[in-house]
């Protein structure tokens, strides 16, 4: 139901994530207006939303911004009253895999007891029969694989607090869509990147650890387990098929995945040679090192293993089928961008941001900033 406008009015939790980023902007092209729920931080939260922010931003003004978090129910059920989407896409999550096994009783109430607040929110601000809700599942949701390539059927066998709260999650929305009727889904995204990836992923780390080690801002970076294997896309691909599920006539679950896996070694050395140090392997286990093979560093270690990187337990390898989202969302992954371009655009970013960084400390230096 669009609002007075005419326009389609969406709720993003979540937003100030990368995806929520990139879900900003598609649904503003597409003339939405769009709330956006952001947690309360001590410092400034939404770089990457600045831009969208600008009043020069295309339909910037259908952009508002809100207060409130997944595990304060009374916040949600607020601005869903106040808001009155038509659809909600639940995007919010403590999202890091690693730090899921220090925080498991916080990552279970944001990213697993948090969808259920919403759904509650949503039938307690009258919007059940309303507002169509889609919820960010993962296939960290099959860890322990039991089938490769992983579709819509492979059953679940997750390996972290962050795996287990989301098949909370999915199967509460796969419950009120069959007890209420809901317009209730899932989204089970395999991994996702972009230069908008937070800096602690490992692709990511990857490619900002090329960018400044060629630019002489840091030496080496140390990494975990090389030979997990992830299917990558480009978040700003992924966005796109969420919206598209939201769209459909029937509410139902899509496996989103490109259909192409890679090792976190190959990721390296595209992401390493791109930034002009190509990369030779030398030693074994947590004595392996990668090394620059020729040109000006040659010699130089720049990736080191270190055991502080390894999880208690591993999702060795990620491989989705997305015929489903194919055949029925008409979202093609073999004709949006490659894992190879993504690699490349990620550290063509990051070595933009190093030179940034250089010019920032030497500003600071001069005007004497004291942090
Ligand atoms: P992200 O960058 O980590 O963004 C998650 C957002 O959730 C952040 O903006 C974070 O706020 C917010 N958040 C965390 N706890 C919250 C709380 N208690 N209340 C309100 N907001 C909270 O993650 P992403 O990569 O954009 O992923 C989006 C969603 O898709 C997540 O649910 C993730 O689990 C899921 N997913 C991601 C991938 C992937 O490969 N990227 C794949 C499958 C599923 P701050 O910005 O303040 O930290
Ligand atoms: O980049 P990662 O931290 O992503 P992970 O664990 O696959 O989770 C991401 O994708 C999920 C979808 O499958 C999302 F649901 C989730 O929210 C998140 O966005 O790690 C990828 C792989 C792992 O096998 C990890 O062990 O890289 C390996 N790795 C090796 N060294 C490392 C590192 N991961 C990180 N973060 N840091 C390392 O130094």
């Amino acid at each position: 139901m669009p609002n007075a406008e005419g326009r389609k009015v969406a709720l993003i939790t979540g937003v100030c994530g990368q995806d929520g980023s990139y879900l900003t902007e598609l649904l503003l092209e597409k003339g939405y207006i769009v709330h956006g729920l952001k947690r309360r931080s001590s410092s400034f939260n939404h770089p990457r939303l600045e831009h969208i922010l600008d009043k020069d931003y295309p339909n910037s003004k259908n952009f508002i911004l809100h207060y409130a978090d997944m595990v304060d129910s009374t916040s949600l059920t607020n601005l869903l009253k106040l808001t009155q989407p038509d659809e909600i896409y639940n995007l919010a999550a403590q999202s890091h895999v690693k730090v899921s096994f220090e925080l498991p009783e916080y990552t279970a109430a944001a990213s697993g007891m948090g969808a259920l607040n919403l759904l509650e929110a949503v039938r307690g601000a009258g919007l059940a029969d309303k507002t169509r809700i889609y919820q960010a599942s993962t296939s960290e949701m099959f860890g322990k694989v039991h089938e490769v390539p992983q579709s819509e059927t492979t059953p679940f066998h997750p390996r972290s607090p962050y795996g287990v709260a989301k098949v909370y999650a999915f199967w509460i929305f796969v419950n009120y869509r069959e007890s209420y009727n809901m317009f209730c889904c899932n989204g089970i995204l395999f991994n996702h990147e972009s230069p908008r990836r937070g800096e602690t992923f490992v692709t990511r780390k990857i490619t900002m650890a090329a960018a400044r080690i060629k630019l002489g801002l840091q030496d080496c970076v140390s990494l975990g387990n090389l030979d997990a294997k992830r299917d990558w896309g480009h978040a700003k691909d992924y966005v796109e098929a969420m919206w598209r599920i939201l769209q459909q006539d029937k509410a139902d679950d899509f496996v989103v995945a490109t259909g192409i896996t890679t090792t976190v070694r190959a990721f390296c050395e595209w992401s390493f040679n791109r930034a002009g140090l190509p990369l030779r392997w030398e030693g074994e286990g947590v004595n392996e090192r990668g090394i620059v093979a020729s040109g000006e560093h040659e010699g130089k270690v720049v990736v080191k293993v270190s055991e502080r990187f390894f999880r208690p337990a591993e999702v060795e390898l990620l491989l989705g089928d997305p015929a489903k989202a194919k055949a029925v969302l008409g979202w093609h992954p073999e004709q949006l961008t490659s894992v190879e371009k993504l690699c490349e655009e990620m550290v063509d970013a990051d070595m933009e941001l190093a030179k940034l960084e250089i010019m920032n400390v030497e500003m600071k230096k001069k005007l004497k900033v004291p942090y």
